[in-house]
């Protein structure tokens, strides 16, 4: 008889489950290492991967700043979710708003990959680093976060739009002499096999990451206890607090992925350290600041289990309740004092020069 793997009755109801993806490389990988991760835990369940085309796939050639549409990666995938094609989407945790539409919730985030975003040299480059480049030389991004911090760090550079999925924008970068280097996640460079082409990891001085960098999420409908509970067993507690303070942070900015926001997060003996900052498209003018919280949860957790909890779209079963409330609690308070400061300022003006260009 066999009756090894999973404790979790309930999932062995379903004969298969299914796992919506988008149709890029990237995705597919990011969706592959998911569902391998569920079927080590789960041995017995049957698993059936749904890919889909999403609007952020069709439109290729306008950078994502323009296209003021929050739910470009995720709105076909929800569709699919909300009328049971399938019960679990995969998606990089960057790409997914700060607020998820009724009914669905991140169910797992799972443990982070290097955050830190990365310089790739055109293969006739033999500098390799930022700094080592020559006057005027082209710099690849469409991120309005990287430019703006890039800009000021490195003056010496220019850097211009470039659009699509990692294959396309690496080609664009081999086969012209346009670009002298482009940035992209080093996440997304690991996962697709790229490593070999990273030729410089920014740090945090030079380039702070975007909210949920480097982490996948497992979004799921909300009131699906069998499914919520299967995922769970994905989630990483340091990962998911990070994310929840980061994306706490976001959500009080009224950010996106059309303004320069950029984060950094470290945990260390407890305590959640945030660093948040907003600045201007050229990178001129900034705000950033750091402010810690302890996630030392006392032994027992006095407002009980969190299954309806969610923080910030995320439900994180497992973890305990003041850990994620002092997340995100976390999150908000630094955003509150940029705000002080003067970072709406910043935002709007930022947010008009881009829509005007
Ligand atoms: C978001 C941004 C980018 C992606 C904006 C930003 C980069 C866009 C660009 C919100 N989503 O980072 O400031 O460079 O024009 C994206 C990538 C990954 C997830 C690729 C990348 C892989 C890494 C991960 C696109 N989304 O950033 O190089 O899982 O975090």
């Amino acid at each position: 008889m066999d009756n090894c793997g999973a404790s979790d009755g309930s999932v062995q109801k379903r004969d298969v489950i299914r796992v919506g993806t988008r149709k890029s490389q990237l995705a597919r990988i990011q969706t592959d290492s998911v569902v391998e991760m569920l079927s080590k835990r789960f041995p017995t369940a049957r698993f059936e991967i749904v890919a889909m085309a999403t609007t952020g796939d069709k439109i290729l050639d306008t950078a994502l700043s323009k296209i003021g549409e929050k739910s470009l990666f995720t709105k076909e995938l929800e569709n699919a979710l909300e009328k049971n094609e399938v019960d679990l989407v995969v998606h990089s945790l960057k790409d997914l708003p700060t607020s998820l539409p009724p009914g669905f919730t991140i169910g797992a985030v799972c443990k982070r990959e290097n955050p830190y975003d990365a310089v790739v040299f055109h293969p006739k480059c033999t500098v390799k680093t930022l700094e080592g480049l020559p006057q005027k030389c082209v710099i690849g991004t469409s991120s309005l976060r990287r430019a703006a911090q890039l800009k000021k760090m490195f003056p010496h550079l220019e850097f211009r739009d470039i659009r699509g999925n990692l294959n396309t924008r690496l080609k664009k970068l081999d086969d012209r002499e346009e670009f002298s280097a482009i940035i992209l996640a080093t996440a997304g460079l690991r996962r697709m096999g790229w490593e070999n082409r990273i030729g410089q990891i920014l740090s945090p001085d030079e380039c702070m990451y975007a909210v949920g960098q480097g982490a996948l999420a497992v979004e799921v409908r909300a009131k699906d206890q069998d499914i919520l509970s299967m995922v769970s067993a994905l989630q990483d507690p340091q990962t998911v607090l990070r994310c929840i303070a980061e994306r706490a942070f976001m959500k009080r900015l009224e950010g996106g992925c059309s303004v320069p926001v950029a984060v950094n997060s470290v945990i260390e003996d407890s305590q959640l350290y945030l660093t948040g900052a907003v600045y201007s498209l050229d990178g001129s003018d900034y705000l950033k600041e750091t402010m810690q919280t302890s996630i030392c949860s006392p032994l027992e957790d006095v407002e009980g289990p969190n299954d309806d909890v969610q923080h910030v779209g995320i439900t994180a079963l497992g973890v305990p309740r003041a850990a994620l409330d002092a997340a995100e609690h976390l999150g908000t308070q630094l955003a509150d004092l940029l705000l002080s400061q003067g970072a709406r300022e910043i935002l709007v003006v930022a947010r008009q020069l881009n829509d005007s260009r």
